[in-house]
């Protein structure tokens, strides 16, 4: 039996051909058959292109029905999906692309010039271009669809076989590539559709990016191995999400989107009628948002808690207390355990170190054996988050472990800006630190130390050209030394105290 991730989508596919599955605000819909026959087509135009079972295939793209089609194709041949924010920079991607040595990748229009350049430093990579119905691998799939080219075989794979590789950063070092298995999918998929209740009769509002483990695998993947239709929004925006309210039933996000959908006075118990379920991730949802929401619409945000590396990990219940500021029990098959300073496990109500363990849990960091090695315990992933247990068994996630900032749900490591900062001329050293942000949750402030003619412009204008823009600190201060504790280490407490007002108003 086959464990292709694909396999198990197809057979949703196969009980309701006919059903609309992707529906685009303009009109356009694509049904169940459509979507089968549309990745068989690409199938075999990637297969043209030399993608085999288990190699990549870099995808850096506006969301588009497209983008779910190739993502499809990509599955189908047992290729491995490698998604990547449309955010980065070029020299972002150069790094990601000479590390993960895709055969395809596949970008917008505007950014395949400077892909075309990697071409000689990453062996037997072909740049293709794909922007909604446009592009040279849209020009690709209507010829091959013109000459009825298609690949219809579904490419058999293991539990263990690499679906699709995503890029993390880490408090050390470059980013890593997670490697998630078609298991690892799988079976998130399946605990998500129990715990949620979900079914084909759900309609998905899908409003997140294609690019991360939120809006692809949680959202995306759930509705299609439902075979539930989802109406896919181009991005987030607040008037297509009222657009789109009162055909959905589903709605995943993160916090920031509930925060702004609250600016909007249409916002209310009508807009949302419709609605069985809001699902909130990927940074802490603030109890002040979660009770504002519910005063507004009568409905309590489901909270959940996941990683690239595991997919999720533990819900607040569908039918239960969803506790404001927690995120709920571990989720079916997943196993969580907290440990304390002293290697144990430490007793309900004390905080401590999680790890999580189960199907869903990554195979390891792409060519990186020794840094796998070091984030497990056995079986168990050490996810470098700090939380609580409750009695009744709802983890809270208290703190992070890790030197991480969460900015409208994406994740910044500040070594990786620090890095950039201290390479410039007149800077001595650097510390960034995440600071509440009423939008984003948190903002980023950059503390130097240096020359007094340093140029904050200059520096900024550094950071915009290699990193991208969600990255670049919005406040710049300058200080005669950083605080240091005893043994040296910069206290970045100390900065975030005395900087926490400057996103206020
Ligand atoms: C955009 N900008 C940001 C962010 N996004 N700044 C800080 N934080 C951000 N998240 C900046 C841009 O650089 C630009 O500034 C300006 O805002 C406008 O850009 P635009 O793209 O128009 O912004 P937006 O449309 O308002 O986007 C904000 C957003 C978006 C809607 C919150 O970032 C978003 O959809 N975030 C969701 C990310 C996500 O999917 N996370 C899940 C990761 P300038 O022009 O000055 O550069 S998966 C995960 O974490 C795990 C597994 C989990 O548990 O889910
Ligand atoms: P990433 O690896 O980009 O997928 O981000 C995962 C990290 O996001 C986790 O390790 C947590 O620090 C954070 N995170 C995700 N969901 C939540 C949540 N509901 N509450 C608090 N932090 C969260």
């Amino acid at each position: 039996m086959s464990h292709n991730l694909y396999s198990v989508i197809q057979r949703a596919f196969h009980q309701a051909p006919d059903r609309s599955l992707i529906t685009l605000l303009d009109g356009r819909h694509f049904s169940a058959s459509d979507l089968d026959r549309d990745s068989a087509i690409l199938a075999s135009v990637l297969s043209a292109a030399g993608v085999s079972a288990g190699e990549r295939v870099s995808v850096q793209i506006e969301k588009s029905w497209m983008n779910v089609v190739l993502y499809l194709a990509v599955l189908r041949i047992g290729g491995v999906y490698l998604p990547l924010n449309t955010a980065y920079t070029d020299s972002e991607i150069e790094y990601f692309l000479t590390d993960a040595e895709p055969r395809v990748h596949v970008c917008s229009a505007n950014r395949a010039a400077h892909a075309e350049t990697l071409v000689s430093q990453v062996s037997g990579l072909t740049v293709m271009t794909l922007g909604d119905e446009s592009g040279s691998l849209f020009d690709a799939f209507e010829a091959a669809a013109g000459v009825g080219s298609r690949v219809d075989a579904v490419v058999a794979r293991e539990v263990d076989d690499i679906a699709s590789i995503l890029y993390t950063s880490g408090t050390t070092g470059k980013p890593k590539g997670a490697m998630i298995t078609h298991g690892n999918l799988v079976s998130n998929a399946q605990m998500l559709t129990e715990a949620w209740g979900y079914s084909s009769t759900d309609t998905l509002l899908h409003a997140l990016p294609l690019f991360h483990v939120h809006g692809l695998f949680v959202a995306l993947n759930l509705a299609l191995v439902n075979g539930g239709p989802v109406l896919l929004l181009p991005k987030f925006d607040p008037a297509m999400v009222l657009e789109g309210l009162p055909h959905s039933t589903v709605m995943m996000g993160v916090p920031t989107y509930y925060t702004r959908m609250l600016t909007e006075e249409a916002f209310n118990r009508e807009a949302t009628a419709h609605m069985r379920l809001f699902i909130s991730g990927s940074a802490p949802l603030l109890v002040e948002t979660s009770d504002a929401f519910f005063e507004r619409t009568g409905q309590r945000i489901l909270e959940r808690y996941g990683m690239t590396e595991t997919g999720m990990s533990c819900s607040n219940p569908l039918v239960g207390e969803r506790r404001a500021g927690a995120v709920g029990p571990p989720l079916p098959g997943v196993a969580v355990r907290i440990i304390g300073e002293d290697g144990n496990e430490v007793p309900p109500g004390e905080i401590g170190a999680l790890e999580v363990k189960g199907a869903h849990v990554f195979k390891g960091y792409w060519k990186l054996p020794e840094k796998t090695a070091a984030e497990f315990k056995g079986e168990w992933f050490i996810t470098g988050d700090m939380a609580m247990l409750s009695e009744d068994g709802y983890v809270s996630i208290v703190g992070r472990g890790k030197d991480l900032i969460i900015s409208g749900g994406l994740n910044i490591y500040p070594k990786e800006i620090e890095d950039v900062l201290n390479d410039q001329p007149g800077v001595v050293e650097s510390a960034v630190i995440g600071v509440p942000h009423p939008d984003f949750g948190e903002g980023i402030v950059a503390v130097l130390v240096g020359e007094a003619s340093i140029d904050m412009g200059q520096l900024e204008a550094v950071c915009r050209e290699k990193l991208a823009g969600f990255k670049v600190p919005r406040r710049w201060i300058q200080l005669d030394v950083l605080p240091r504790n005893t043994m040296g280490k910069v206290q970045k407490n100390l900065l975030r105290d005395d900087y926490n007002d400057s996103f206020q108003k």
